[in-house]
């Protein structure tokens, strides 16, 4: 490795120095996603050694089966987040009601939203998935946690990211002041700084990423929007697709790259698939701090109102002249 080695400790101290009004209180927070994240990468990698592949035999709140690996990682978040003095209350995709913590001592100033494990059913072919996380203030007074500290628009966040589970592993987050990316070095065991003040490439790549098989259940607007990738007016050279099928790893390469992330409206599912609090609002924000755009097709995703702690909404995410040109397209449906 050439230049000066930055620990994600290391990088969040100098953030602190130069943005006191970024971070501070919540720096034990993303220590304690940064130690779940290597305690859940090690386990990731070891899926196929252990008997942690396949199915626990229970089904999640959205009536899906829960991978072990889901239940594991949903655990060691909550074990670690839970001991953080600066938190009051969890959501995670993997429990129905907010978790309140403790209830023996001062409510910490935040709260935390997590996916403990996205794109969980690749996990058995040996696909990235991921964590996303985002951090909100606590709103009210007194000990409890009430519904509309967890039910904050995403422009409330204060802090969003994601762990991706890849060919490495690596930690992407924001406090507002940037997007800054660390990659683990499995031989000493911590995230070292690889990519300060990622930029979204714009335009950049010509990529369009949607699961294509649902095409006959789009609005007629979003047919449209992704003829027009396959076949540009001009004649120019069709868009290239590329499907994961993991948000976290979709959304990585749309960063890195550019490009356009979906998951659009279907007539089976009118709100699409991704949850907003969880899945959704992080990476808008992430992308909009990278200077992307991220919308659900008509407004900004970050300013919607949540209604529900699981709720869904359609998802449009990357460079923004693209996130603009699907806003057009959906606008005659
Ligand atoms: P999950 O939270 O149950 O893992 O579902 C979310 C995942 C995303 O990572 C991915 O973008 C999407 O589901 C893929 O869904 P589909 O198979 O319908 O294309
Ligand atoms: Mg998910």
């Amino acid at each position: 490795m050439t230049g000066p080695i930055v620990t994600v400790e290391h990088f969040i101290a100098e953030q602190e120095r130069e943005h006191p009004q970024a971070t501070g209180a919540f720096t034990d927070i993303l220590l304690g996603i940064s130690l779940a994240a290597k305690v859940i990468s090690a386990a990731v990698n070891r899926a196929g050694l252990i008997d942690v592949l396949g199915v626990s035999g229970t089904e999640n709140v959205h009536g899906e089966a829960v991978q072990k690996l889901d239940d594991y990682a949903n655990g060691v978040l909550v074990g670690i987040l839970g001991r953080c003095g600066s938190l009051s209350g969890m959501i995670s995709e993997e429990e129905e009601g907010f978790i309140q913590i403790p209830e023996s001592r001062d409510p910490g100033p935040y709260i935390i939203a997590f996916d403990p494990l996205d794109g969980s059913s690749n996990i058995d072919v040996n696909i990235s998935v991921g964590t996303i996380f985002s951090v909100y203030r606590k709103r009210s007074d007194g000990p409890r946690v009430q519904i509309d500290d967890l039910l904050q628009p995403g422009s409330e966040q204060l802090a969003a990211g994601y762990v991706l589970y890849g060919s490495s592993t690596m930690l992407v987050f924001t406090t507002g002041t940037g997007v800054h990316g660390f990659t683990l070095d499995p031989g000493i065991g911590e995230f070292l700084l690889s990519y300060r003040n990622m930029r979204i490439p714009s335009p950049g790549k010509n990529i369009y990423s949607i699961n294509e098989a649902y095409h006959d259940q789009w609005t007629p607007g979003q047919q449209r929007l992704v003829e027009r990738f396959r076949r540009p007016p001009t004649g120019g050279a069709p868009f290239s697709a590329r499907y994961v099928g993991s948000m976290v790893a979709d959304f990585h390469r749309t960063l890195l790259r550019g490009g356009i992330f979906m998951y659009p409206a279907t007539t089976k599912s009118p709100e699409g698939k991704l949850r907003l609090l969880y899945e959704v609002a992080p990476m808008a924000m992430i992308c909009e701090q990278a200077g992307g755009r991220a919308s659900d097709g008509r407004s900004r995703v970050l300013d919607l109102q949540p209604t529900g702690l699981h709720q869904r909404v359609p998802t449009f995410i990357g460079s923004p002249g693209l996130v603009e040109m699907a806003e057009r397209y959906l606008a005659d449906d």
